[in-house]
């Protein structure tokens, strides 16, 4: 048996929260042989609810699960942690604008890097999945000057996945049958899934242009939108399964390109210090950001515009940064 792992995760009551403890209960994040020590964090009002995850997750009697902590107070459900799964947020409500919006998850996501700075690992890996996840991310990380900005992550691996099915669907292959795929910038309807280097067998996947440019990019863009009205409410498991696999990459590493939204160096015309998807692979516990690709003037375009978004972001939360 490997050490074991301390794990935290927010908005443990949510539906995210419901469906990713259990998997990072039976071993798919850190493995089948790496015991968890799992802190439940949520607000006041859903305290009761994540007591009764944890009862479920008492329930399971899985092998791995060495305790279940359920808390409201940041700083004793961050304490030590190697892992943070940043879920819960504020939804928007009725007649709220988006940067109100932005505003009072904000204030969250303060509070949340201020205390995973005083009491986290100091290798701590933090994946932000609450909205708006990018500046979310951003924020979390301006508000812990003791931990690596490299620490803190968004999750665009749920429009990656989507990419990949919605690939395999049209070409009738298997989603693993591709590599170098990439989502682009921000977690939101901003987003470029690019197959521009996307290859299959080690040779380029030719897709036609029509399909790419007017249903494959805005589908993969609004699939969140598209779940909402044929479910009925929004992503849920295939949510957390994107979080379990961004995270799993993360401590176990990658050959193949993946997109997690990670600080930018200034590659690529991602201004420096804001949290974008870009293509990245994981090596030694680090998200290293793919150099030296040649882009064509779409890409630079559809990149621009999904930074000019992220830009925008970063204006309306300027106070917030630390
Ligand atoms: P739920 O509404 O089921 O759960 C929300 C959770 O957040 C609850 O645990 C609630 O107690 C907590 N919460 C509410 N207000 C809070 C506050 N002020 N401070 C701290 N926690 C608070 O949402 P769920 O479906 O679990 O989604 C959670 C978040 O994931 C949302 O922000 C959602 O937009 C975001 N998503 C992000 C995705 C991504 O790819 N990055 C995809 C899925 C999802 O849309």
């Amino acid at each position: 048996m490997a050490n074991s792992v301390k794990v935290a995760v927010t908005g443990a009551s949510g539906n995210i929260g419901y469906a990713l403890l259990f998997r990072i209960a039976a071993g798919d994040v850190f493995g089948k042989d790496t015991p968890v020590e799992i802190n439940l964090i949520d607000i006041e009002p859903s305290l009761q609810a994540a007591k009764g995850t944890a009862m479920e997750l008492s329930d399971a009697a899985f092998p791995l699960v060495r305790s279940l902590n359920v808390t409201t107070d940041l700083e004793e459900g961050f304490k030590d942690v190697d892992a943070a799964f940043l879920v819960g947020s504020r939804p928007r409500t009725k007649g709220m604008e988006r940067a109100d919006l932005l505003e009072a998850n904000g204030a969250i996501f303060t509070d949340q890097g201020k205390a995973l700075n005083k009491v986290a690992s100091r290798d701590v890996k933090v994946l932000v999945v609450g909205n708006p996840a990018n500046t979310n991310a951003l924020i979390a990380a301006n508000n812990a000057p003791d931990l690596d900005p490299s620490q803190f992550t968004a999750m665009l691996r749920l429009d990656h996945n989507r990419a990949l099915s919605q690939l395999a669907k049209k070409t009738g292959k298997h989603s693993t049958d591709f590599s170098r795929v990439v989502v682009w910038g921000n977690h939101s309807a901003s987003q470029f899934p690019d197959l521009t280097f996307a290859e299959s067998d080690g040779q380029p996947v030719e897709v036609d242009q029509d399909w790419y440019t007017e249903e494959f990019i805005p589908r993969v863009a609004k699939r969140g939108a598209e779940i909402i009205e044929v479910r009925g409410s929004s992503s849920a498991a295939s949510a957390a399964a994107a979080a379990v696999d961004h995270m799993h990459d993360w401590f176990h590493g990658t050959e193949d390109w993946r997109t997690a939204g990670v600080v930018s160096d200034g590659s690529y015309g991602v201004d420096a210090g804001l949290v974008a998807g870009m293509p990245t692979v994981a090596r030694d516990g680090k998200w290293e950001i793919v150099q030296g690709l040649e882009l064509n003037d779409f890409q630079r375009e559809r990149i621009a515009a999904s930074v000019a978004e992220l830009r925008e972001e970063k204006e309306a939360v300027k106070d917030l940064l630390g």
